[in-house]
């Protein structure tokens, strides 16, 4: 028989009890990146994952999220990460740079530790457009990254086989 691995995403809630989150802020742009971080801290509250569960680390910008991250991952401490950024087109290539190299090293830290870490990083050409990704007309991108970091915690306990702890002093899958 195939093994049951569907993912949280077709399920109507997500349960973040018991799970352990860092959320990385950058603090460049940081009208639209405090934000993102008050999205991303109610889809955890909301879902259910308890407040000293839940770690705020800040970075000055969004070059900084990578090697935090991959730090933060390495401690073994954590069911998922989530990085928050805004990265603001100006005149030069500098914002090209920026954008690339975070999303790369982001990337590269989740694959390097197997830490799930959730890209909730804004690349806008327009301050416009950033603050209506950041709880405006499109949405909370913040937010959205929050409900990825915990399907992503679930779905890597289950792939792990991790057990997680249960009230009552019994074991249940996480
Ligand atoms: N950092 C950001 O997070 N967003 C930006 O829009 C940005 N721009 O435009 O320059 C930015 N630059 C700083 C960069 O992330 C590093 O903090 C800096 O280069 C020091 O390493």
């Amino acid at each position: 028989m195939v093994k049951n691995l569907q993912s949280e995403t077709t399920k109507k809630t997500l349960d973040a009890s018991g799970l352990r989150f860092a959320i990385i802020v950058s603090r460049f742009n940081s009208a639209i990146t405090e934000r993102l971080l008050a999205g991303a801290l109610e889809a955890l509250k909301s879902s259910g994952a308890a407040e000293e569960n839940v770690e705020t680390v800040y970075v000055p910008g969004a070059f900084e999220l990578p090697l935090t991250a991959k730090k933060l991952a390495i401690k073994g401490e954590y069911d998922a990460l989530i990085a928050l950024g805004c990265v603001i087109r100006g005149e030069t290539s500098h914002y090209d740079y920026v954008c690339s190299e975070t999303a790369r090293g982001l990337q590269l830290a989740q694959m390097d530790t197997g830490v799930p870490v959730m890209f909730g990083v804004l690349t806008c050409e327009t301050e416009e457009q950033a603050l209506s990704r950041a709880g405006g007309a499109h949405g909370n991108k913040g937010r959205d990254t929050g409900m990825a970091a915990i399907e992503m915690a679930r779905l890597s306990r289950k792939l792990s086989g991790k057990v997680a702890q249960a009230p009552a002093g019994k074991l249940r899958h996480a």
